[in-house]
């Protein structure tokens, strides 16, 4: 018999999410439980995806949230952990997800982001600790956009951080001088998208170099010479939709990629066919499935990492 084509396991990934919340003895919730506010803003936006909120309980999910959230407005990844600037934008997204931002003291959240600002460089550290990284600036930007609350930080000072990030293949790294990463391409290229500035981005160049990130497996990598990997499906496809190139990658390919790298028992999608599913990649590989055009999936917001549905409702 000829084999058939793979097919999204809807049930499944919903099944694999619902599980996750029940395995409070595992040694993996243990090693990620200060990443659980990032936790479920995946599992979240997953569902959102998959046309699925209904299964999460929204009362429990927004007490978890307001517990994380410290007296200088940012929020950590669990309850009693610091807070950083990463879990204050999951927080965020989660409480937009679930049209539920009057439930915070937002005024407090864009206090926290903008005193992490540097008003010299435009840079963003990511708490009070003061580590820098462009990630922070997409954080900070992503935030305050979602809040309607732009104009408190100095949005020219980022720009001009990130072009000092920019390098001579078109790329971004994570500060001046480091190379070019896909992860920090669509912080940077995600925050001038927000701030409509991508005319300061060399788009051809970019585009380039993003779609020779698929190897001949069809999956992506994250940089020159590594290993193909689910969730640059994300980073590198959402920077090539942003700058309008998305046609440069081969579909069908990647969608084959993507499909095999499903666990067709338990549900949820793994680093690559083989491996062990996380609530990570199956967020990242459903988001690139959407925005590569696979039926039944809710549309994506390739800056946000949202569903349209929802950035739409904030009026972004
Ligand atoms: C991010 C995304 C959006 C906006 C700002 C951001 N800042 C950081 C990120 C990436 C963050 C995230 O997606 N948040 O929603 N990444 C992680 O939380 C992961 C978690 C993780 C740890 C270990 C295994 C799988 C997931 N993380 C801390 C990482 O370093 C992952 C690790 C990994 C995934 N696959 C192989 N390794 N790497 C990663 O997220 O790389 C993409 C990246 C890198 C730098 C900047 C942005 C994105
Ligand atoms: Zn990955």
């Amino acid at each position: 018999m000829a084999s058939t084509k793979p097919q999204l396991l809807r049930n499944l990934h919903v099944e694999f999410i619902r599980s996750l919340d029940n395995k409070k003895d595992s040694l993996e919730y243990h090693l990620t439980s200060h990443l659980k506010l990032n936790g479920v803003y995946w599992g979240l936006t997953a569902l959102d995806l998959l046309g699925r909120l209904d299964v999460f309980e929204k009362e429990d999910v927004i007490t978890f949230i307001l517990a994380c959230q410290h007296s200088n407005g940012g929020f950590s990844g669990n309850v009693g952990h610091d807070p950083h600037l990463l879990y204050t934008l999951s927080a965020v997204q989660i409480l937009a997800t679930l049209d539920s931002l009057d439930r915070i003291d937002s005024a407090r959240v864009v206090d926290f982001v903008k005193n992490l600002q540097d008003p010299e460089s435009g840079a963003f550290c990511g708490d009070i600790y003061g580590e820098v990284d462009t990630r922070f600036v997409y954080v900070a930007i992503s935030c305050m956009s979602i809040l309607s609350s732009l104009d408190q930080i100095d949005v020219d000072k980022a720009v001009e951080y990130i072009n000092r990030c920019k390098n001579f293949d078109g790329g971004y790294g994570s500060v001046p001088g480091a190379e070019s990463h896909s992860g920090q391409i669509f912080c940077c290229v995600g925050a001038l998208s927000i701030v409509n500035r991508l005319d300061t981005v060399d788009i051809d160049k970019l585009g380039w170099w993003l779609c020779e990130r698929q190897l001949s497996n069809g999956g992506l990598n994250g940089r020159p010479e590594k290993k193909e990997d689910v969730c640059y499906s994300w980073w590198v496809l959402s920077s090539l939709a942003m700058l309008d190139r998305l046609h440069w990658i081969d579909h069908e390919k990647l969608i084959e990629f993507i499909l095999g790298a499903q666990d067709d028992e338990a549900g949820g999608i793994a680093d690559r066919p083989g491996d062990m599913a996380d609530v990570f990649h199956t967020v990242f590989g459903l988001a690139g499935l959407s925005l590569l055009g696979y039926p039944d999936l809710k549309p994506v917001d390739p800056r946000y990492c949202m569903t349209r549905d929802v950035t739409k409702r904030l009026g972004l």
